[in-house]
């Protein structure tokens, strides 16, 4: 039987981590995959960038295409993380679409409290930056069908027994 490279790799890289509660008695165990090829880990998560700059749309569906969804960092030390290995600069699902100065950020299909707006934004400029994206300083609003950098992310395969 042929075994896929990706699994073997996978499987190789398995990453064990052992967890007790309660003195030693009960002790629970987790196994963390490792991201598939191409993809680059952070905790919990695997992260790709795109090959093109897209405009806010594409981009979420590029991520679906990929089996992932557009990124949404829920920390500075996440954002940090992407900014060093990835794209300084990449669009983050979060937009005002529905109600103007409403910002929904979600993680997958979880909210996400986090906000790191630079100093000034979001600024609506021209009545139509309604998505946002992650910069060196915080984040900017800007028009949706700017072309940016785009980061999709994954959880990590994850094993709990
Ligand atoms: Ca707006
Ligand atoms: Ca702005």
């Amino acid at each position: 039987m042929m075994l896929p490279k990706r699994l073997i790799v996978g499987l190789i890289s398995l990453c064990f981590m052992i967890r007790c509660t309660g003195g030693n008695e009960r002790c629970g165990a987790s196994i963390r995959g490792a991201c598939p090829p191409a993809w680059s880990q952070w905790g919990d998560k695997c992260y790709q960038k795109h090959s093109e700059k897209l405009p806010w749309a594409e981009a979420k569906q590029e991520c679906i295409k990929m089996g992932s969804v557009l990124v949404m960092p829920q920390s500075q030390e996440e954002t940090d993380f992407l900014q060093k290995i990835l794209a300084p600069y990449f669009r983050i699902n979060c937009n005002d679409l529905q109600v103007e100065g409403t910002w929904v950020c979600q993680d997958g299909t979880t909210d996400v409290e986090y906000r790191n707006w630079r100093d000034g934004e979001p600024s609506n400029g021209g009545g139509r930056e309604d998505c946002a994206a992650a910069g060196k300083s915080g984040w900017n609003d800007v028009p949706c069908d700017n072309l940016a950098p785009v980061i999709c992310q994954r959880p990590a395969p994850q094993l709990h027994f």
